[in-house]
């Protein structure tokens, strides 16, 4: 189905709301052998007296863990959803999904070892990222409590990624997903399995995006098999900020309503 656009303003920063803080911090990736740098956006009225959810956001072939913050502003987005009660707490991690020590989107960013660091964010991801969120910030660490979106290559991890280890993750978002995007049978092998453990499978694409054909192929065997998921085709919409942004308004707004208070 099309996607509603977002209200007037939903990106713009209002006056007199409380505000997150979007940092940036380092921490030690055994995967790569280096230190990694990763955003980190924490939601108004943020206190280690709370315990939070956590989304993990991907960025896209040509960016790093900026790129959501250079070109999305997420944390407008975010503050005035909070401002509006309409955000589950919850903080938001920005990686860097290019896994390899320069893992700045510099020289030729197609090349075949710059599209296999996607891969290898995998482990960066699961056995080094995730620990040191959850050792550094007061969150909870349940699948139930922990969701995975992303835009274009972000979003073909998300899927490959999240869908091959519903143990961690209960809510999945591809945003555009590019053509990193496994083959729909090997993302969802046993459709009644994937079905149980999702709390949210969500799926979207400009309708002038050239690589809607990687999403409509994933739909298609969603809906053949009877797999739930949210399916959302933006009207005149490209490979471009436009259409991420607000499929970031209406994504997160979905997640962690029934489980914010911890396990399930
Ligand atoms: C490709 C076309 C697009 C591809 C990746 C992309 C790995 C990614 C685009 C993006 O992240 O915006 O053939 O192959």
């Amino acid at each position: 189905m099309m996607i509603e656009k977002a209200p007037v303003g939903f990106d713009r920063p209002r006056e007199n709301v409380t505000r997150g803080n979007m940092n940036t911090v380092e921490y030690f990736s055994s995967t790569v052998g280096n230190s990694r740098k990763t955003m980190v956006y924490t939601p108004p009225g943020f206190s280690d007296a709370k315990r939070y959810n956590v989304l993990y956001l991907l960025h896209g072939i040509g960016g790093d863990e900026a790129e959501w913050f250079n070109h999305g502003h997420p944390e407008v987005i975010f503050d005035n959803l909070y401002a509006d009660g309409k955000l589950a707490p919850m903080i938001v991690v920005l990686p860097n999904g290019r896994a390899m020590p320069d893992d700045r989107a510099t020289g030729d960013i197609f090349s075949a070892e710059k599209v296999r660091a996607f891969e290898t964010f995998e482990s960066d991801l699961l056995h080094d990222l995730i620990p040191f969120i959850e050792s550094n910030y007061p969150v909870f660490t349940d699948r139930g409590n922990r969701a995975l979106a992303g835009l274009s290559m972000g979003g073909g991890q998300s899927l490959n990624i999240g869908l091959h280890h519903l143990d961690r993750f209960a809510w999945i978002g591809a945003f555009s997903p590019a053509p990193n995007t496994k083959a729909p049978e090997l993302l969802v092998p046993s459709p009644k399995e994937t079905s149980a453990s999702l709390k949210l499978l969500w799926l979207s694409c400009g309708d002038r995006d050239e690589l809607l054909s990687i999403s409509t192929r994933t739909h298609d065997y969603l809906a053949r098999h009877e797999v739930p998921h949210a399916w959302y085709i933006t009207k005149d919409g490209g490979h471009d900020w436009p259409v991420w942004k607000n499929d970031l308004y209406y994504f997160s707004r979905l997640l962690f309503h029934d489980v914010s208070s911890g396990d399930e």
